[in-house]
């Protein structure tokens, strides 16, 4: 065999700030959802594998948190999770959408991206292509370009799937000869109980706003398949808030948005497990848990 048909394996990492389509990205390249996604900035709290099987190479996505100016300390972990995340990895993937001027919080990653890039490539991908004409598509990769050296540069779309086969093509291409790591139909290597609460605040984050979708948080106590039956399985969650005033928020007047969560993260769980499932859903508050380290680390930050 030449190296030129070897199969390749390794790992690539999406950066960028909040917002940019990492996540939406990862789950278009891997062909399912494994990570969430919403409208509102930092909602990938951890970083997620999702593997994309290919004849000539696997390729295993870490898709990371956007990198913002922290306010808290969850923010500031989550922020060394992506460095020390970009650390590790064959190929980063710095997403910029194409819809928003290149930036100071850009060129802040850049700067910092700096520092790996001596020994590990970057790849520059100019994300959400479909929402702006091709001439500002090719304007943002002239605007890129400039804010460091990048080992290629790619325009995508998510949601068209839009080059991503050839965006899989680039960032294979920067892979070592190896063989597959994972084995073949595995698509993440994510526990199905993060999975599960994962869904459960994508539910939760629809339709809040201001500071309320970062106090969420979610975890998955118990799950069992229902005494005497084998076709429904029971699922206790917490959803986590940190004030009074937030848990009124999303239980809603009447306990309505609650049961809209409830309802709509059990279609989704459902499909994930492909059983049916009865969630009980509670609201609970941590007071200001994104600062306190030890309800942080109770959370699993
Ligand atoms: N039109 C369009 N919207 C997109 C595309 N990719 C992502 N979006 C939208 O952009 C928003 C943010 O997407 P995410 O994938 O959650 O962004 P992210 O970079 O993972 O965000 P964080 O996890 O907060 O860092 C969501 O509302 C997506 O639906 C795309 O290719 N086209
Ligand atoms: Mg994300």
């Amino acid at each position: 065999m030449t190296s030129e048909d070897a199969h390749r394996s390794g790992f690539a990492c999406f950066v960028g700030r909040p917002n940019a389509g990492k996540s939406t990205l990862t789950n278009r390249l891997v062909g399912t959802k494994v990570a969430i996604t919403s409208s509102k900035p930092q909602t990938t709290r951890h970083a997620i594998r999702g593997i994309v099987h290919r004849p000539d190479a696997q390729l295993i996505i870490v898709d990371t948190p956007g990198l913002h100016r922290p306010r808290t300390l969850l923010g500031r972990r989550l922020n060394d999770l992506v460095y020390e995340t970009w650390s590790e990895v064959d190929v980063v993937g710095l997403c910029v959408p194409a819809d928003e001027k290149v930036g100071p919080g850009d060129r802040f990653i850049a700067e910092q991206l700096k520092k790996v890039a001596r020994r590990t490539p970057v790849v520059g991908i100019v994300t959400k292509t479909d929402l702006v004409p091709k001439q500002q598509v090719a304007e943002q990769l002239l605007a890129l370009q400039d804010v460091m050296d990048f080992a290629e540069l790619i325009p995508v779309s998510a949601k068209d799937s839009f080059q991503v086969d050839e965006l899989s093509d680039v960032l294979v291409s920067q892979m070592p000869e190896g063989p597959q790591l994972y084995p073949d139909g595995e698509l993440t290597d994510e526990p199905e109980s993060t999975l599960i609460a994962e869904l459960i605040r994508e539910a939760a984050l629809e339709g809040v706003r201001d500071e309320l979708p970062h106090s969420l948080a979610v975890t998955v106590e118990e799950m069992n398949p229902r005494e005497g039956r084998d076709d429904l399985i029971d699922v206790h969650a917490l959803i986590y808030v940190e004030r009074s005033s937030q848990k009124a928020i999303v239980i809603g007047r009447g306990g309505e948005r609650l049961r809209e969560v409830g309802s709509q993260a059990r279609r989704q769980i459902q499909a994930l497990l492909g059983s049916k499932i009865y969630l009980d859903l509670h609201v609970k508050i941590a007071k200001d848990w994104q600062r306190d380290p030890k309800q942080l680390r109770k959370l699993g930050f």
